[in-house]
């Protein structure tokens, strides 16, 4: 078993300069957590990334690197690794998901491109490939991927995780239909799909349940395949690294030199790549008015400004550039003066060391993002302040702010605001630095970058492992299974009705027991041995006309009513939310006119199933969201069902009902048949030895074994019929 991380960049860089070949080994937080992640459980790491050095190259120096994981590079042809990464990486999915919808520069060559470099990926990850390994993939390059490698290897444990924000629906929609559900059914591929917050979470689940129709349970997405399950892991820093870093020798020497050049003046520091996101402009603009209205700070402050190079080949990034060049001599100019810069500039990048220098001489970190997934600056300038000394000013829009508490935080388009805080900070006494500094750094010393990969990759295995792993009822199962059911002594039959007994039909009235279902139910519960029970989602009066003859159990409404001898509601008082509910949904009917409402006791539900598909599809996306929205804080649950959306108490549940009232222990073997999201409520708690569930249909499911259709069951039924007749 191995671990195959794939990222945009390989944490390996060739370099030709004139005849000699530099390589670098990247020592990144992710490259450093996975490989510590990797040791400790004992698993091979392969890293898969896009070369940036040709084949031959590679060949050359490939065993020259010290190896403590393998390299897989994936050499892209230069014009489609352009359209793939400039175009549609970062021309469309960088700005709109950072909510830069203007700045999108969307074209069907680039969105072509971009599934073409995924496939390419893909098959160099299945070359690899070997069962039990997990695949880790990151970013947004890679979002088809996930369901890339599941087409090639269905069992695969694979994890997806997200490094920049995922934007809400209303952003998320402006894409292409094409591109939309290609990157949702890709992330759906994965098994874990993650992101740095709980905003990101719900804002992909929404948009898969909108976009895609798929409705998720705590984060849950069930497909045919396996499960996805969406959650919030915030990416964090080596801690130990950065605060260890003040102590050494370089690091104190060229601190010593900063402070020196700089003497009595305040030093407020920033650092990024040079991109539209990282608020770079606002955050100019407000140290200009912060000197506009605290002049008595001039000459006492300086601003040490590092941008790195990147991303320069595509447009925007050089008008962000000359932009904010032009702001830094404006503001120099009509500010400064010969004995006194303002805004001290560099657009190259530093050394560790250097930037763990210029960390600890800052009085203020300055981080104004307008929009930022993590931002790890912030985090790794809280935990290399071992001095304790020094204010953190956060953007809120940054995922950092959610986890760091104690930092000033700024709305970055208010640049007043900004000002007021920089004023703040700067004033701010050394116990109230230390006192902020220490209980960020207590935080981050816990949730460092080893925890968040060892998190991520538990859960990957974790979530793969409790994946449906029903079994076809067929062979040799499904003798063994009989062998088990002539055996038992005292046995105990669950079984939904509709898509279970009967098939769907246009209406529900119309979909009634045939003669076969009622003979198969009447043997069935002939024999002393066993208790048949209906256990269903419709109405009583339905259950009672076509099977109250029968000597079965009965259970109507999802679990709120049940017929032992006489129907008796398991709830109490009526809802009151009924009504609301009936008006809101017959808004839906007068506007799909083929829809229809139905009324139960315990809820309502409304009937798309005749409807234009797609008229019908959208229709129910918009009622749920009403719903969700409308029944906050009532007793209800919404169900988003097979062509249905149903709105019932939350005490009118199968699984609840049959514990309370059926599952009473004295059975020797249970078995239950259902075929929809309800009657997983009922499998879930089947998880004794003699406990059987079988899930009639497609679809991801806690079921032990599957049946896929209603012929089926019957055939079976009839088959547990024979054998009860063998008894005899
Ligand atoms: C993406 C997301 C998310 C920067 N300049 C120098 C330098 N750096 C290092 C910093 C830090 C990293 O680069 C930048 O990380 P950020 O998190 O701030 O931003 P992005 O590059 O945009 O990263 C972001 C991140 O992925 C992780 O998930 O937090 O939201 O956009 O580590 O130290 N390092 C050195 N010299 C420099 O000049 N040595």
């Amino acid at each position: 078993m191995k671990i195959i991380t794939v990222s945009y960049r390989l944490p390996l860089s060739i370099k030709k300069q004139k005849q000699k070949v530099k390589i670098t080994q990247s020592s990144g937080g992710l490259a450093t957590a996975i490989l510590s992640y990797s040791e400790k459980s004992n698993v091979n790491l392969t890293w898969v990334g896009v070369a940036d050095f040709d084949k031959t190259t590679w060949e050359e120096n490939k065993d020259r690197y010290e190896k403590n994981f393998e390299i897989e590079p994936v050499f892209l042809d230069k014009q489609l690794n352009r359209q793939f990464y400039n175009v549609f990486s970062n021309s469309v999915l960088w700005a709109l998901f950072h909510y830069f919808p203007s700045f999108v520069e969307y074209t069907d060559y680039g969105f072509e491109a971009y599934k073409a470099a995924n496939e390419i990926v893909a098959e160099k990850i299945n070359s690899i490939y070997e069962p039990g390994d997990i695949v880790w993939i990151h970013d947004y390059h890679f979002l088809g991927l996930p369901k890339l490698v599941r087409e090639y290897h269905p069992d695969a444990k694979i994890g997806f995780f997200l490094h920049i924000p995922f934007p809400n629906f209303e952003i998320f929609r402006i894409l292409p239909n094409k591109a939309k559900k290609y990157i949702l059914e890709g992330i759906l591929g994965s098994n874990v799909a993650g992101f740095h917050t709980w905003d990101n979470t719900i804002h992909f689940t929404e948009c898969v349940e909108k976009i895609m129709g798929i409705p998720h349970k705590n984060f849950l997405f069930s497909q045919d395949s396996h499960r996805t399950k969406a959650g919030s892991f915030p990416i964090s820093i080596d801690f130990n690294k950065f605060y260890d870093a003040f102590d050494k020798e370089r690091v104190i020497a060229l601190r010593d030199e900063i402070k020196e050049l700089y003497g009595d003046k305040k030093i407020i520091f920033s650092v990024d790549r040079l991109d539209y996101t990282k608020g770079i402009t606002n955050r100019l603009n407000a140290f200009e008015k912060f000197l506009q209205k605290y002049p008595e700070w001039k000459e006492k402050v300086v601003f040490l400004l590092v941008l790195v190079p990147s991303r320069e080949e595509i447009k925007k990034y050089g008008e962000r550039k000359r932009m904010i060049e032009l702001n830094i001599g404006r503001i120099n100019g009509n500010m400064g003066n010969y004995k006194w810069t303002p805004i001290v500039y560099q657009y190259q990048s530093v050394d560790f060391d250097k930037l763990i220098a210029l960390y600890t001489s800052a009085d203020v970190a300055l981080i104004s993002p307008v929009r930022d997934g993590m931002n790890l600056v912030a985090k790794e300038y809280v935990a290399s302040r071992k001095d304790l000394r020094g204010a953190l000013i956060l953007s809120s829009m940054a995922g950092a702010a959610k986890e760091l508490k104690e930092a000033i935080t700024i709305n970055p388009f208010d640049a007043e605001m900004i000002a007021d805080k920089l004023y703040y900070s700067l004033n701010m006494e050394e116990e109230e630095q230390a006192r902020r500094l220490e209980r960020m750094q207590r935080y981050l010393q816990k949730h460092d970058v080893f925890r968040w990969a060892s998190r991520f990759l538990e859960e990957t295995e974790d979530i793969h492992k409790r994946d449906s792993k029903a079994k076809a009822l067929h062979g040799e199962e499904r003798d063994l299974f009989l062998q088990k059911f002539e055996n038992a002594e005292k046995r105990l039959l669950l079984l939904d009705f509709d898509g279970t007994l009967v098939n769907l039909q246009a209406r529900p009235e119309m979909a009634v027991p045939g003669q076969d279902v009622l003979e198969t139910l009447a043997h069935l519960s002939a024999d002393t041995k066993n208790e048949v029970w209906i256990v269903s989602g419709r109405n009583r009066e339905f259950l009672q006309e076509h099977l109250g003859h029968l000597n079965i159990g009965m259970i109507a409404e999802h679990g709120g009513y049940i017929k032992n001898t006489e129907w008796e509601p398991v709830i109490t008082g009526t809802p009151e939310w009924k009504e609301q509910v009936i008006d809101i949904m017959q808004d839906y009917v007068d506007t799909n006119v083929e829809s229809f409402v139905e009324v139960k006791e315990f809820g309502v539900a409304w009937h798309y199933r005749n409807v234009d598909e797609k008229q019908g599809f959208n229709a129910s996306r918009e009622l749920l969201m009403l719903l969700k929205n409308y029944m906050h804080n009532t007793p209800t649950q919404i169900i988003d069902g097979n062509k249905v959306i149903e709105v019932k108490h939350y005490m009118a549940h199968k699984g609840t009902t049959c514990k309370n009232n059926v599952l009473c222990g004295e059975h020797d073997f249970v078995i239950a048949f259902g075929d929809d999201k309800t009657d997983e409520d009922l499998f879930e708690l089947l998880t004794g030895e003699n406990e059987y569930s079988v899930k009639v249909g497609k679809g991801n499911t806690a079921a032990r074994y599957r049946l896929e259709s209603v012929e089926e069951v019957l055939a079976f039924l009839k088959e547990l019929e024979k054998s009860l007749e063998f008894e005899k």
